[in-house]
Order: structure tokens, then sequence, then C-alpha cells
């Protein structure tokens, strides 16, 4: 086992720049208060109290209450640490986050290897994003982060490229459950070029306005808030631009129930079960299920003409 020095995981330097970036963070946030107060939005709920860090708005565009700081951190899905949702949170302490570099590659034209520094001078804005799991359960997660599209312009993608693939950490000593083998580790997704270079498109490094926690995804995980949570890949090490639909983790694992596209969809269900409706954490009975998870104005056109139910 590695043994890792607590020293050693928060060296000074990222603490100062773990400072300088809470600070911007919170300028992102104080406009979003600001605009939250201009459309009149009620505070929903008293959840920011456990997170002093946090004072922007305490529910979506559409009214539901933040999900709690507790509940986020508490009831996870990683699949490299354990299937018990509850037991991610305590396993992970250990994990190293730091150092750590995500190298963006393939169909570029200025590939580029990105420490932790490097990705927090992309300035961090706020992001509340309901994340519905393809469990049938949800959340709405005010998250910290940058459009995906800002890091790929910066290595600017040639022509040919039309997909964008993911790779989480591969690492059997600090991801426990990738010694076993089950499933196609390690963890991968996909994204076609106009999804990923969509507004609403995030790479997260926080969330209540901390930095990203390790059972959500530090040091850097993406959001795909239209689509269901197994998207929202954990743990990058590796982004390529890349000319082919990729086989996904979850594809390859079992095509029959996950497929490449899986946008929220009220109308398709999962084969062993529905989908029409979901379970928000933290509250009592179900809620109905929105058509991309009522992001259907921001994205329906970019599935324009494309059966959903053969393309799930
Ligand atoms: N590397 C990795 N990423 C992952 C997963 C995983 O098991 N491993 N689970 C996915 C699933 S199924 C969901 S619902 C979300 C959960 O994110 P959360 O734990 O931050 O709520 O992470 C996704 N990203
Ligand atoms: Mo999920």
């Amino acid at each position: 086992m590695n043994k890792i020095d607590p020293s050693e995981v928060t060296p000074k330097r990222l603490y100062i720049s773990r400072r300088q970036f809470i600070g911007s963070a919170g300028a992102a946030m104080a406009g979003a208060l600001a605009l939250a107060a201009c459309k009149g939005k009620a505070p929903g709920s008293t959840v920011t109290a456990e997170v002093p860090a946090y004072n922007g708005p305490t529910t979506d565009e559409l009214g539901a209450p933040l999900t709690s700081f507790n509940d986020i951190t508490h009831y996870n899905n990683y699949y490299e640490f354990s299937t018990n949702k509850e037991a991610v949170a305590d396993l992970i302490t250990d994990f190293p986050t730091s150092p750590w570099s995500v190298e963006v590659t393939g169909l570029v034209s200025n590939p580029k290897t990105y420490t932790i520094d490097d990705l927090q001078k992309f300035e961090p804005e706020l992001r509340i994003y309901r994340l519905r799991c393809v469990e049938a359960w949800s959340m709405v997660i005010p998250w910290t982060g940058f459009p995906l599209r800002k890091l790929l312009e910066e290595v600017q993608p040639t022509a040919d490229a039309t997909f964008v693939m993911f790779t989480t950490l591969y690492d059997s000593k600090e991801m426990p459950l990738q010694g076993s083998e089950w499933l196609p580790w390690p963890y991968l997704e996909g994204l076609r070029m106009d999804e990923a270079m969509h507004d609403l498109t995030i790479l997260a490094t926080g969330l209540y306005g901390e930095p990203l926690p390790k059972q959500d995804g530090a040091p850097i995980r993406l959001v795909v808030p239209w689509k269901y949570g197994f998207k929202g890949i954990k743990a990058i090490v590796k982004i390529e631009l890349i000319n082919y639909q990729p086989a996904t983790f979850w594809e390859q694992a079992d095509s029959t129930e996950y497929g490449f596209y899986a946008n929220v969809n009220p109308d398709v269900n999962h084969p062993r079960w529905s989908q029409a409706t979901e379970r928000r954490i933290g509250e009592l009975g179900r809620i109905k299920t929105l058509m991309f998870n009522g992001y259907e104005k921001e994205v329906a056109s970019l599935y324009a003409g494309m059966d959903l139910k053969k393309n799930f």
C-alpha cells in the first residue's frame, strides 16, 4: 500500500490556492445571489446553515430546495469504493487526490496536461443542477465548476473530432473494487461534441462553496444535468478527443440497460423499473420525472429527429 503522509496530501501551496479558489467561488456566488433576488425567489430551506462557505440561493430555478450537504456527501454512487451508497464517504478518506493531473489529448491542436493549479485558472461558476440517477432517485446540488467548453477551446479540437471520452483513475491500490473483475474498469464515459460544448455541461471542482468532496469525485468530475447521473464521471485523469462513439463503462457492463445517450426521459423505462417518477433524497413520496430532467428548453434541439427510445 502507498501510505500517504497527511502533510503531503495538503501541501501549503495547495492550501493557499484552495483558499483563493473559495474566494473566487464566493464572488461568483454573490453574483448568483443578486440574480436570484431579482427573480424574487424565496429561500426554500435552511440547509445552508450547515455549510458556512455557502451563501448562494437555496432553491433551484424551479423552486426545489437544495439537497442537504450531508445527504450529498453520504449517499454516493462510486463503485470503485463500494456498491453501498452510505459506505463510500468513510471508505474514501485516505484516497489521494493531490497531486493530480488531467491529460487532454487526441484530436486536438494543443494537447495539454493540466495540474490542479492549472484547472483553478478556469473561473468557477455556481451551477445549481438537479442530479437524476438512473436508479430513480434525485438531488439538487449547488456545484461550482466551469464549462467543459472552456477547456476544450484551449486545447482546440481538430475538425475531425466528433466525440469526447473521459476516463477515471485506474489504480486498484487506491480504488479497492477495481481489483475485482466483474466490471470493465476503468470507469469510462463519453459525450458527442455538441453535448460537450453545451453551456450546461461543466467540470465540477466544488459544491456548496467547498472544494469537491472526495466521495463526489474530487478533484474533478463531469456534470451533465440533463442526463442520468452515471454520465457524471468522477476523478477524471484523461479527456480524449476522438472520431468514434466510445463504448462506455455501463454500456460495456450491460448495453441492454444503459445506453450511450442516457438522456433523462420519463417515457423510456429502464428494463427493470419505471423512469416516470423519482424519489428526491431528503423528501417523502415521489415526484414526476421531467423530460431531459427539466432542461428540455435548453437541450431538446440537440436530439431533433433522433429516436429517443432507440438511442436511450
Ligand atoms: N468513477 C465513477 N464515476 C461515477 C460513478 C462511479 O461509480 N464511478 N457513479 C455514477 C453514478 S451512477 C452517479 S448517480 C453519480 C453520483 O454522484 P454523487 O455521488 O456525487 O451524487 O456519479 C457517477 N459517476
Ligand atoms: Mo446513478
